[in-house]
């Protein structure tokens, strides 16, 4: 009887043992220590700051290494968030200037250890290149995430305060880990509800957990609050009563919050309320929100992602509406801008903002999640992208004038400086959708610590410390990560085409896509303009004249077709099918060979995967490898559907040699 119970007992507990690796551990996997083999000490600060006793833990937990002292030295104002390790014998020493910079150099230790990295014996100092690393999550009171491919929403609402999921923590965790240190809770699309009574009690608990991994909580806000929520005739930014309304607002949350971190806000955009509803401007709605946080050091985010379905280009009206405010908004504003002029597609050239407005503080905003990049579906290792974004020369202040300088603290007026990207983070159990999506998380928060690390570098770390450090892993899937994100331009929209998706959604192609009485900006047709004669938008001088918006030597290199680099060829122009490409090929068979190209380059990804089994547990193998056989797919329905359709308007055939439309 007993040897049965004992039986019965083991086979119950098979489903636990057998637990699916299901990536909930991101990649913080290090591994536990039996016994402290070393010491932590902590030299001239309180360890009850509960910052610094998460450092020490963290340390004593997993480190293996010398004996560390944990120091703060608050002279050392230059380090900012950052921090300095010393190595001498056998003992490390860590300074810092504020507690959290000893919980990023204990995540730093903790990195180098689990990658097989050495301590240098000189001096390690990291500062981090943006103030303010934020996530974007656009996630709604009701649960659902706008754009969101990976479950509902973090925030259970309807259980805060009360009850605190210990996902709260982790994602805290995670984040610190990468230098992320604020976090918009809501989606841009705002609710004013969320900055009623109860809503804040549920915020102030959120903001509770995060406070110790050094996060601090930030809100969308709706600009018509003041009349949603304050019962006041209208929300007109110069009235006195909704001046009085926002200040008494920003003290209630300060009471509840005391390091609130401030607003963002989508204002005058795709039907969102604004201070043009009142005949106002941008930077009069920014610097009332921005008077009303001021007392407390809050800021405000405010988003130049706005255009209106008018005759003009829409890759021009951020532009057309901004500059005329530049110098306009107080010193707690950051102006928050995509980082195309457009949205978020595969590629785009930078946004012209980034090059103007030098009165005026600028923050880039990225995309995580992929609306626009097989949402979490597709392997796309965005590093790549961001690189090319921060890489890019502006010319604002000659040549070198480079994105990442710009908005960095020397381009930036000396300013408080921001980096944000919208959140690809759900209920899913890996967090992201796709295990290879973690990727993309993990690269912002690098980037936004240092804006001058690799890509390869980002993916190498990533993929040591989330899969395996062994080299017949890591090599392969390196570069499947560093090419795919030009794998999905070339099978999604090469040479500079944009906004070929399907309405609404977004997902697949729909190049045709018209919809009777609709608004022709939100038409694929009015972004490709294929006809008989070509192929492009004409954005040069004889056409919707937005290189004039880029600073010289720019608008030549982009306006003047011979010069235009080529994966943006048809961004900035109109080009006829037969145009002799620098290749060789003419534009209609370069554009074959370029959705053919996607489709094989992800065909060798799934060879590369499948090669890559006996390295990893089977359950994080099996869901990439199902993965990839869905973007495999994809890219073919992308690749027929757009080649057959723009031969409608070519009229000439895809190649023999490539793969024939299914
Ligand atoms: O890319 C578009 C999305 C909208 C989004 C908007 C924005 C939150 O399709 O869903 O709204 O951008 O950035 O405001």
């Amino acid at each position: 009887m007993r040897v049965q119970l004992l039986l019965l007992m083991a086979l119950l507990c098979i489903p636990f043992l057998a637990r699916p690796e299901d990536g909930s551990q991101l990649w913080l996997r290090f591994s536990k220590l039996g016994k402290a083999i070393h010491g932590v000490d902590i030299l001239g600060i309180k360890s009850a700051d509960p910052t610094v006793a998460l450092a020490k833990q963290e340390l004593l937990d997993y480190w293996k290494g010398a004996a560390i002292t944990l120091q703060i030295d608050v002279k050392q104002k230059q380090l900012k968030d950052g921090y300095q390790i010393n190595q001498n014998e056998k003992k490390i020493q860590v300074v810092a200037s504020r507690p959290i910079g000893l919980l990023y150099a204990a995540y730093h230790l903790l990195r180098l250890q689990e990658t097989g990295g050495q301590l240098s014996s000189s001096k390690i100092i990291e500062i981090p290149s943006y103030d303010i690393r934020v996530l974007n999550h656009w996630d709604n009171l009701d649960g659902t995430i706008e754009r969101g491919y990976a479950g509902h929403s973090l925030w259970h609402w309807a259980e805060l305060p009360k009850k605190l999921s210990p996902r709260y923590e982790q994602y805290a965790r995670a984040n610190a880990s990468i230098g992320i240190n604020a976090t918009v809770l809501n989606n841009v699309n705002a609710s004013a509800q969320v900055l009623d009574a109860g809503y804040l009690a549920k915020v102030k608990a959120l903001a509770d957990v995060f406070r110790k991994y050094g996060i601090k909580v930030y809100l969308s806000v709706n600009f018509s609050s003041p009349k949603i929520l304050g019962g006041l005739p209208d929300s007109d930014p110069l009235r006195k009563d909704v001046q009085r309304w926002w200040k008494a607002k920003a003290k209630e949350i300060y009471t509840l919050i005391p390091d609130f971190g401030g607003f963002l806000v989508k204002a005058n955009s795709e039907g969102q309320p604004g201070p043009q509803d009142y005949g106002r401007t941008h930077a009069d709605g920014a610097n009332m929100l921005a008077d009303a946080l001021k007392p407390y050091g809050g800021m405000v985010f405010w988003r130049a992602f706005v255009y209106h379905p008018t005759k003009d280009d829409r890759a021009k009206q951020a532009y057309q509406e901004f500059v005329p405010l530049d110098g306009k908004f107080r010193d707690n504003v950051i102006v928050q801008i995509k980082n195309g002029p457009i949205d978020f597609q595969p590629r785009e050239p930078f946004n012209p903002l980034f090059g103007a407005m030098p009165h005026t503080a600028k923050m880039l905003e990225f995309q995580l999640t992929q609306e626009y990049l097989g949402f979490s579906n597709h392997l796309v290792y965005l590093a790549p992208l961001f690189r090319e974004v921060l890489d890019s020369d502006t010319f604002a202040h000659g040549e070198g004038s480079t994105i990442a300088k710009m908005t960095a603290s020397s381009g930036n007026l000396h300013r408080e400086t921001a980096i944000a990207a919208v959140a690809n983070i759900g209920q899913d159990s890996n967090w992201t959708g796709h295990h290879f999506a973690q990727a993309n998380w993990y690269a912002f928060g690098r980037l936004a610590w240092n804006n001058t690390l690799s890509s390869a570098q980002i993916a190498g770390e990533w993929i040591g410390l989330t899969f395996s450090r062994e080299e017949a892993f890591v090599d392969p899937v390196k570069q499947i990560m560093l090419n795919s994100r030009e794998a999905a331009v070339d099978y999604m929209m090469p040479l500079g085409l944009h906004h070929l998706f399907a309405f609404d959604h977004h997902y697949g192609p729909e190049p045709w896509g018209d919809i009777p009485g609709g608004r022709p900006d939100w038409m694929p047709w009015y972004y490709h303009n294929a006809d008989s004669l070509g192929i492009g938008f004409d954005r040069s001088i004889y056409g919707s004249n937005a290189v004039a918006q880029y600073n010289p030597p720019l608008d030549k290199r982009y306006g003047v077709r011979a010069n235009c680099p080529e994966n943006l060829l048809l961004w900035f122009h109109h080009v006829p099918w037969d145009y002799r490409m620098k290749s060789g090929k003419t534009l209609w068979t370069a554009l074959c060979y370029h959705y053919d190209q996607g489709v094989q380059k992800v065909r060798e990804f799934q060879k590369v995967w499948d090669r890559m089994e006996k390295h990893i547990d089977p359950y994080r193998f099996k869901s990439v490898q199902s993965k990839l056989r869905m973007q495999a797919r994809d890219a073919v329905w992308w690749k027929d559907a757009c080649l057959q359709y723009f031969q409608l308007f070519s009229g000439q055939p895809i190649p023999y040699e490539l793969e024939r439309p299914i």
